[in-house]
């Protein structure tokens, strides 16, 4: 965390001044409009010696109190700086990118786009769709061999244990070491129920050589595992693996959810309105979420996981569809509109989960929407 120079290293010096003595001033008092005066300016002057003590003594005190405040409180000022659109690096170390690329599976040319305009930006809270836009709208995620779980299949309705190896494209396994941290996490683990009625973003620990996380799978059917990483070496992507519960899922008979009314979610006691505007394909368009309580804006959102919102937006029927947004710069907190664009590539049914922190609780707002 920054702090402001201001220290109190030169406010005690200057009291070891010598105090020079005021010279007989009473002498004028014979004169009678002009003693009270120069005793005036005597007693004030003596005064003003004690005050230049209290005063430095209340600037200690100040100075003191500000910088402990500042060390508690760091918030305020990750919003200032993700205001401006900076993310306190000293902070987060290792929280200098956008945290997904979305590639598809050995498009090269999506590869080039991406990398071209990544290059480990020194600023986060940039939207996505700059790289989404750059590499391609709503892409394909790469899928198969470089996430492997040790077990894919599971019988019990529960949560379950899940571990997997993540491995680069020469199959060496990347390990911690080898990952950058994005959004203070080394892998960001969302789990999203091929319905599309279950979303957790979960991050695991690596343990034992092995990626551990526990998810909630207590419902049959398919889930899609996607995990965004941003290795040391290499771009960011986000790799793709269906984990099945019982039966595997057929897409063409799920029941996605519908349109969500007036694009409009409540969870708790906040509401979320989503305002996404995809008139234009493969262009980016602003998709803004406004959060309320009790038709009021909410005057406790947070940054979470170094931003001020996360939304992961899937194409109903097709997994490999996949955005992570994150917001730009919040023009008016007061106001708890947070801002995102979007890049659609193809018409159809999205749902968009976003989640915010608003006081104490992260929560996530489903909503469903059509691209036309
Ligand atoms: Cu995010």
């Amino acid at each position: 965390m920054k702090m402001k120079k201001t220290t109190s290293k030169s406010a005690s010096n200057k009291t070891s001044k010598p105090v020079k003595k005021p010279v007989k001033i009473m002498k004028t008092n014979k004169i009678s409009s002009t003693p009270i005066t120069i005793y005036q300016e005597e007693k004030s002057s003596k005064l003003f010696e004690n005050s230049k003590e209290i005063l430095l003594a209340a600037v200690c005190v100040l100075v003191i109190f500000y910088v402990a405040l500042m060390a508690s409180m760091p918030r305020k000022e990750v919003i200032d700086q993700m205001k401006n659109g900076q993310v306190a690096n000293e902070q987060r170390t290792g929280d200098q990118t956008v945290s997904l690329t979305i590639l598809p599976e050995g498009s090269t040319q999506m590869t080039q786009a991406v990398s071209g305009t990544q290059q480990k930006p020194a600023v986060s809270t940039m939207p996505h769709n700059e790289m989404v836009a750059a590499g391609g709208p709503d892409s394909t995620v790469e899928a198969g061999k470089r996430l492997v779980f040790k077990i894919d299949k599971f019988q019990k309705l529960a949560t379950q244990p899940l571990k997997f190896n993540l491995y680069d494209e020469k199959g060496a396994e990347i390990t911690p070491d080898y990952l950058e941290t994005q959004h203070d996490y080394k892998v960001h683990f969302v789990l999203v129920s091929a319905d599309l009625r279950s979303y957790q973003h979960l991050h695991p620990d690596y343990r034992n050589s092995v990626w551990n996380v526990s998810a909630n799978m207590s419902q049959p059917g398919s889930y899609f595992a996607y995990v965004d990483i941003e290795p040391v070496k290499g771009d960011a992507v986000v790799l793709r693996k269906e984990l099945v519960v019982r039966t595997a899922t057929n897409l063409k008979d799920v029941k996605y959810p519908g349109l969500t009314k007036d694009l409009k979610a409540i969870v708790k006691d906040v509401t979320a309105v989503a305002s996404p505007d995809p008139s234009t394909l493969n262009r980016p368009s602003n998709m803004n979420f406004a959060l309320t309580r009790g038709g009021k804006a909410v005057n406790d959102l947070k940054p979470y996981l170094a931003a001020f919102g996360h939304v992961v937006v899937l194409k109903q029927g097709a997994p490999e569809l996949y955005l992570h947004l994150h917001p730009g710069n919040i023009v008016d907190e007061t106001k708890a509109i947070v801002p995102f664009t979007a890049t659609f590539s193809s018409a159809g049914r999205y749902t968009a989960f976003a989640e915010f922190k608003i006081g104490k609780d992260v929560l996530t707002f489903p909503i469903t929407f059509d691209v036309p």
